[in-house]
C-alpha cells in the first residue's frame, strides 16, 4: 500500500481530504502531521481516528519531518497559516509555517526521493478587475497582496525551484475559495452562519462587491487526487468551480436560507489591500485530467453547510468566542 503523509490534516481542507481519501482511495495508508494551531482540531479527524495515525508536531521540525517523510511514498502538503486577516495583524507565523515549513518539507522530500503535492491558492496571482472576462491561468504572473498570499507565493516558488534544481517529484495546485464542513469560524461563510445562529448580525467588509469563486471542499480534494493519479510532475494545476459571487450576493443567500431579513447585517470597515476578484481558468485540469466539479448548486451546498454548523455547535463554540474577540481588536 502506498504510504501517504498529509501535513495540516487536522485543518479544514486537510481533514476533509483525509476522510475523502480513506473513503474513496483506500489503497493509501494515510498518516497525519499537524501542529494543532488554533486552526487545527483533532476532532476533525474523528471519523477516521481508528485508521489514521496522528503525529502532533511542526512542519518546521527538521528531525520529525525527516523521520515521517523517510517512510512515506507521497506527501500532500496542506499545513499553513491560512487566514488573510490574521496575516495582516501578525505576519510572523505565516513566514515561519508557510515558508520555513515548506522548505523543511522539501529538503526531507529531496533526501528521501518522495513524491510531493503542494497545496496552494489562487491568491498568489493577486487580483482581477471586478468586471471583465479575465481569469487566472497557470502562467499568470505572481502578484500577491497580503502577507498570507506572499508567503504562499514564496512556498510555490520554493517547490518550483526544487523541481528544477533537484528534480524533486512534485506537483502544485492553486485552488479558489473553499467551503464545507469543518471550516474555521474565522472564514466568511462559517462566520456569517454562526453569527446568525448566535443571534448576531453578519459582518460585511467594505462595499461587499468583492468577488470569490466558491468551490466545495470535496471538489478540491477530488482534483488533488486526479493530480496525484494522473498529473504531470513539475506542473501546476488551477482548481475552481467557476461559480463566482460577490460577498453581498453570497451573504444574501445565507440570510435567505436562515430566514433572516435581507438587510439584517452590518457593514464593517474594509480589509486593507482587499483583493477585488479571484477567478481561475480551469481548462488545463479539465482537459488534461478530466476533472469536473460535482457540486454545481451553491445554494444547495450552502444549505448543507448551514445544517452542519447547526448540528455541531459543540465543535465551533469555543473557536467562535476566540475568533470574534480577535475581530473586535481588528475593528471588523
Ligand atoms: P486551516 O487553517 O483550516 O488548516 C491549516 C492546518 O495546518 C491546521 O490544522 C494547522 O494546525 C496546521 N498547521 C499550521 N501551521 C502548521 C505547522 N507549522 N506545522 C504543522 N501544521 C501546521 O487551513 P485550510 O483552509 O484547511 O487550508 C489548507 C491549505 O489549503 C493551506 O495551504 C491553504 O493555503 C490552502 N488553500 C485554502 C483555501 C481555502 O479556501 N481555505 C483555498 C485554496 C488553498
Ligand atoms: O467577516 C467577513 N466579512 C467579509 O466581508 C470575512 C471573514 C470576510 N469577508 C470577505 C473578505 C473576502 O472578500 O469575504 C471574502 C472571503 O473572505 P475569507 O473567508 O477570509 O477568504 P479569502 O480572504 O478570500 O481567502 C480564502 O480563500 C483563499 C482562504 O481563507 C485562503 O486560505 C485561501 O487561500
Amino acid at each position: 500500500m502506498p504510504r501517504m503523509l498529509v501535513t495540516g490534516g487536522a485543518g479544514f481542507i486537510g481533514a476533509n481530504f483525509v476522510e475523502y481519501t480513506v473513503r474513496n482511495h483506500p489503497q493509501y495508508d494515510v498518516e497525519v502531521l499537524d501542529a494543532l494551531t488554533y486552526a487545527g482540531n483533532r476532532a476533525n479527524l474523528a471519523p477516521v481516528v481508528e485508521v489514521v495515525p496522528f503525529h502532533h508536531g511542526d512542519v518546521c521540525d527538521r528531525e520529525l519531518v525527516d523521520r515521517l517523510v523517510s517512510r512515506a511514498d507521497v506527501v500532500v502538503h496542506f499545513a499553513a497559516e491560512s487566514h488573510v486577516d490574521n496575516s495582516l495583524d501578525d505576519p510572523e507565523p505565516f513566514v515561519r509555517s508557510n515558508l520555513i515549513g515548506t522548505f523543511t518539507l522539501l529538503e526531507a522530500v529531496r533526501r528521501h526521493g518522495c513524491r510531493l503535492h503542494h497545496i496552494s491558492t489562487d491568491e498568489v496571482y493577486g487580483h482581477l478587475p471586478l468586471d471583465g472576462p479575465d481569469r487566472f491561468t497557470e502562467t499568470a504572473p505572481y502578484d500577491p497582496s497580503s502577507p498570507y498570499s506572499a508567503t504562499k507565493a514564496g512556498s510555490d516558488m520554493l517547490v518550483r525551484a526544487w523541481v528544477r534544481s533537484y528534480g524533486v517529484a512534485a506537483t502544485l495546485s492553486n485552488c479558489a475559495n473553499n467551503y464545507g464542513p469543518y471550516q474555521h469560524v474565522e472564514k466568511f461563510i462559517p462566520r456569517q452562519i454562526t453569527n446568525i445562529l448566535r443571534g448576531e448580525r453578519p459582518k460585511l467588509y467594505g462595499s461587499g462587491t468583492n468577488v470569490r469563486e466558491w468551490t466545495h471542499v470535496d471538489d478540491h480534494n477530488a482534483a488533488v487526487h486526479a493530480i496525484l493519479d494522473r498529473g504531470r510532475l513539475g506542473e501546476t494545476y488551477l482548481i475552481g468551480s467557476g461559480d463566482e459571487r460577490s460577498n453581498a450576493e453570497l451573504l444574501a443567500m445565507i440570510l435567505s436560507l436562515l430566514e433572516q431579513p435581507a438587510d439584517a447585517y452590518d457593514r464593517v470597515p474594509d480589509r486593507p489591500g482587499h483583493d477585488l476578484r479571484y477567478a481561475n481558468d480551469t481548462t488545463k485540469i479539465r482537459s488534461e485530467l478530466g476533472w469536473r466539479p460535482r457540486y454545481d448548486d451553491l445554494r444547495a451546498g450552502l444549505a448543507a453547510t448551514i445544517a452542519w454548523y447547526r448540528s455541531n455547535e459543540w465543535w465551533w463554540d469555543a473557536a467562535k468566542k476566540a475568533a470574534e474577540a480577535r475581530y473586535q481588536t481588528l475593528g471588523r
